[in-house]
């Protein structure tokens, strides 16, 4: 192990059902940090909300009434074992939770806010960096066309911290760049790529990502949509030279099937440890960040090689365009 070694792991959590308390994830997710502690982890990463079932598949037609399932304060009383934990263990940590936040909007105005977040938090219980999701799928009326409801759009904000990322002392290395994103960002290169333009070493990332694709009329081959989580992980971390630990919600929610196999990705984009079951399980791996030096200064260098004249489209368009259609007379 070189002094640039972090021992990471992924607390996999199986299903919450919507009438479980917060109280229940917490002390499962506290036994999964000492099982980590035991296991020599000195960061564990929890999914995507992580607390809670997931709840934007129940519609509530107030989305007032939505607001048990959000955090108003980070630690609050349920959500303090997780810190103590931390302390107790010395071992840092990441969750994902919905969260209101009392913040001025873009003209000013203070309100209620509504994200889905998550933090990376260190051993004395500090928040060290925070990001909220951008990327959210689903819609934001009921569908009456769905077996299931995906409502993220009508829960959340799109994330409004940017791709943050924070050279971190973290375990016995003094400083790891670690970026996060939230379960469907894992799908979008881009994410990725404004990670990677800040060096990022280590991507942190939870989801809930249901077993079937409920888009009427779609069919999807369940191992397809593992195959796709784990390729784009895959992709981003080898494109962008970096680790990542991608934790899962997994198993049957209130009827609703979501699929687990949780992974460690080094930055040449292998998996290096997966979870097995869809339930809550621990995976860990050793990751020696200076393997993010080989892709960073060879076919990654991106001070050489990147040519960013060319890629305006990307953020000056946001659907795609048809081509112009070739024709004879305009090609000579
Ligand atoms: N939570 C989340 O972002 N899940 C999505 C499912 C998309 S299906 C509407 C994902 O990309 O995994």
């Amino acid at each position: 192990m070189t002094n640039r070694t972090i021992v990471v792991g992924a607390a996999q959590l199986g299903p919450i059902q919507k009438a479980e308390p917060r109280s229940i994830a917490v002390e499962r997710m506290v036994r999964l940090m000492e099982r980590a502690h035991q296991r020599g982890v000195e960061l564990v990463v929890f999914p995507e909300l992580a607390l809670t079932t997931f709840f934007p598949r129940h519609y509530h037609a107030d989305i007032a009434d939505a607001d048990h399932w959000f955090e108003t304060a980070m630690p609050s009383n349920e959500t303090a074992p997780l810190f103590a934990a931390a302390r107790k263990f010395g071992i840092g940590f990441h969750v994902g939770y919905a969260e209101i936040a009392e913040e001025a909007d873009e003209n000013g105005a203070v309100r209620r806010r509504r994200f889905n977040t998550s933090i990376l938090v260190n051993p004395d219980g500090d928040i060290m960096l925070k990001y909220r999701k951008v990327h959210l799928p689903g819609h934001a009326e009921f569908d009456p066309r769905r077996t299931v409801q995906h409502l993220e759009k009508r829960y959340f904000e799109v994330g409004n911290l940017g791709f943050p990322v924070i050279r971190a002392p973290m375990g016995g290395v003094p400083g790891i760049n670690v970026g996060m994103l939230i379960c469907n960002d894992r799908r979008w290169p881009e994410a990725w790529r404004v990670l990677g333009l800040q060096s990022v070493e280590l991507v942190l990332l939870g989801y809930n990502t249901p077993s079937l694709n409920m888009e009427a009329g779609g069919f999807e081959a369940h191992h397809l949509r593992v195959f796709h989580s784990h390729l784009s992980i895959q992709a981003g971390c080898y494109q962008n030279a970096c680790f990542a630990v991608a934790t899962a919600k997994a198993g049957t929610e209130d009827g609703c099937e979501l699929f687990g196999h949780s992974i460690i990705v080094n930055p040449q984009g292998e998996i290096i440890a997966m979870a097995t079951s869809w339930d809550d399980e621990l995976i860990t791996a050793d990751c020696n960040l200076d393997m993010c030096r080989l892709g960073r200064t060879t076919i990654f260098a991106f001070a050489k090689h990147r040519r960013p004249e060319t890629y305006s489209r990307i953020t000056a368009q946001v659907g795609a365009i048809e081509p112009a259609a070739w024709s004879k007379q305009a090609a000579e």
